[in-house]
């Protein structure tokens, strides 16, 4: 039995999605609704005690951490494609580009994604609403970060975290002019963990990630969607999440098949 909790194709919960989807691996999805706080819910908690996605549960065992269930993958479904290399000198530099999502590209564009959509998300609850969410996360930097959020990240935290997105992006884009694939001539981790957090740069942050500024990470991303496992994921992804004032006014909205 192989189950992924998640939130769907994006941030964290997309890496092992992607992994698995790209792999061909069969699984149950399982998705959660960040607006219905489902990752704080008891029954949750009791899956991963962190009260976060993604996490993978195989055979009545649970791992955490995205990236760390990506290796897991690798390490007990040998029988599927592989995307880590082979040759281990490539495998290390998969490592280090997939260590550097997980120790600081993914920490930059996570705050600006706080201050942009948990922040109205936290006020749109009343005072006494959010300290009964606040008292379920489990993690006290959570808790810290649910409270920033509400009342504002200070603005050289937030020019701070944007002077890192933009060095990011600049890194990227060095490397993928270089190179097909972050970690050298074969799709691996790197790409599933970097694509992650890239993927809705275009978007999001369309003053730095264009096609005049940068060709390359914009075709790599168009690489990366227009693949077939890519394909696939998007395609089965849950529909929008519905809002907080949704969830609040229509209470069967915030039920989670499991
Ligand atoms: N280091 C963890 C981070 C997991 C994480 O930050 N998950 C986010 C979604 S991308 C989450 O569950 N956020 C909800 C919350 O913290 O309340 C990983 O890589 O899996």
């Amino acid at each position: 039995m192989l189950k992924l909790y998640s939130f769907g194709p994006g941030a964290n919960s997309l890496k092992p999605l992607l992994a698995l989807y790209e792999r061909g691996i069969p699984f149950e999805s399982k998705y959660l609704s960040a607006a219905s706080f489902d990752q704080h819910s008891d029954w949750f908690k009791k899956i991963n005690p962190n009260g976060q996605v993604p996490a993978l549960e195989h055979d009545g065992k649970v791992i955490t951490e995205s990236t760390v269930i990506c290796e897991y993958l690798e390490d007990v479904f040998t029988d599927y494609p592989s995307l880590r290399p082979a040759d281990p000198y490539l495998r290390a530099q998969m490592r280090i580009w997939t260590k550097w999502v997980d120790e600081y590209f993914c920490w930059c564009v996570s705050t600006l994604g706080w201050h942009r959509r948990i922040g109205p998300l936290a006020r749109s609850l009343s005072d006494a609403d959010f300290e009964e969410h606040v008292k379920k996360i489990p993690i006290f930097e959570q808790q810290v970060k649910w409270r920033r959020a509400r009342e504002g990240f200070p603005q050289e935290m937030l020019d701070e975290e944007m002077r890192k997105i933009e060095f990011s992006v600049r890194k990227l884009e060095a490397r993928l002019a270089e190179s097909e694939w972050l970690a050298g001539p074969e799709f691996s981790l790197a790409d599933v963990c970097n694509f992650a957090i890239a993927n809705s740069m275009e978007v999001n942050y369309a003053e730095l990630v264009n096609a005049r500024d940068t060709p390359h990470l914009l075709a790599w991303i168009k690489r990366i969607n227009a693949r077939p496992g890519a394909q696939k994921m998007f395609a089965n992804a849950p529909g929008r999440a519905p809002s907080h004032a949704e969830v609040m006014a229509d209470e069967s909205k915030a039920k989670v098949t499991l």
